[in-house]
């Protein structure tokens, strides 16, 4: 494995589920694989999970974990080609990631979407410019519209809570002050076609994600009718992803609050688990009820982050040897 940006990265998922639990149950059981490799860890945008969960994954396969603050840190680094370098930004990525790559074997990259411009984006300029010029296996650690790691975990915490052999899952947009990237709901749709569940995604009118990530999920705007039975409820904000509404890519078109998920929309599931990525808003995103109820699995989630991330390093430490 030479780069984790899809599911189609990770190959067969019940392997991949297989491997996550037996990495669960010993995860020091590799502690050699990674003895002397080292993994670059490249921050452009803020991280608690993703940054802890990723350098503990490491850690447990032997790796030396290095983290870096781009901009913070670092120089602020150029990421255009062919522009006139006069801003703050003092060194271009072209120039910046050969040496990254030169000191490590494993590059991870945080690259939020800057959702102001759609094709950058989308075509993940960043990110690709990581793979084409580092020459080094990648990791997305949320670049502009995926978040692997995140999705892969959540597949794990589902399939341990699951207890029927197709549950519904039902990802519901909720509202947010901030403009925030579809990376996490693309990830969690491709992920959910991929898997054996019943799939259905809600939100408002103009909320629609890139087919290529709805894939056969089924859309539903009527957010109770959504969630009527589901076993796992995912909530997630995201910014318009000018799919239907080209022109307001990155915007925020609704704030309804009645999009909330609290302890009425709850009732119509069939006693549904609550799953979130966190960082969450309380009585934004989700009820203080709700996201207090012995029903919520976000801790349970994001400790599988350090399993999800230590699957995909694993599978790329096998791959270099
Ligand atoms: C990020 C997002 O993509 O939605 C990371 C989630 C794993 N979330 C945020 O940026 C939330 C920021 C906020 O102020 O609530």
């Amino acid at each position: 494995m030479d780069r984790f940006l899809h599911v189609s990265d990770i190959g067969p998922l019940d392997k991949a589920l297989e491997e996550a639990l037996q990495v669960k149950a010993n995860p020091l059981a590799w502690k050699q694989l990674g003895a002397d490799k080292t993994i670059m860890l490249i921050f452009f945008n803020s991280s608690l999970r993703t940054r802890l969960s990723s350098q503990k994954a490491a850690l447990n396969l032997g790796m030396n974990p290095i983290v870096l603050n781009i901009g913070q840190e670092s120089w602020k680094l150029e990421t255009q080609m062919g522009v006139v370098m006069d801003s703050d930004k003092s060194e271009h990525i072209r120039e910046a990631v050969p040496v990254i790559a030169s000191y490590c074997d494993i590059i991870g990259v945080r690259s939020f979407a800057g959702l102001s411009d759609r094709e950058y984006d989308y075509n993940e300029t960043i990110i690709n410019q990581f793979i084409e010029y580092g020459g080094k296996p990648v990791i997305s650690l949320e670049s502009a519209t995926v978040h692997p790691c995140q999705a892969f975990a959540d597949l794990i915490t589902i399939e341990e809570h699951r207890t029927k052999q197709r549950p519904k899952v039902v990802m519901t947009w909720a509202p947010h002050p901030k403009a925030l990237p579809q990376a996490v709901p693309n990830s969690f749709a491709e992920w959910m076609n991929a898997a054996d569940v019943d799939f259905v995604i809600t939100h408002p009118e103009g909320y629609e994600l890139d087919s290529r990530f709805v894939g056969n999920a089924k859309v539903e705007y009527d957010q109770m009718k959504a969630l009527e039975g589901a076993d796992f409820v995912y909530a997630k904000n995201w910014s318009c992803p000018g799919v239907t509404r080209p022109e307001s890519y990155g915007g925020i078109l609704s704030r309804d609050m009645g999009w909330t998920v609290d302890e009425r929309h709850m009732a119509v599931t069939d006693n549904a688990y609550f799953l979130h990525c966190l960082p969450v808003r309380r009585n934004m995103i989700v009820s203080d009820a709700v996201t207090d109820s012995p029903r919520r699995l976000a801790a349970e989630d994001a400790a599988n982050r350090v399993v999800s991330a230590q699957v995909v390093m694993k599978r790329i430490l096998e791959g270099l040897k």
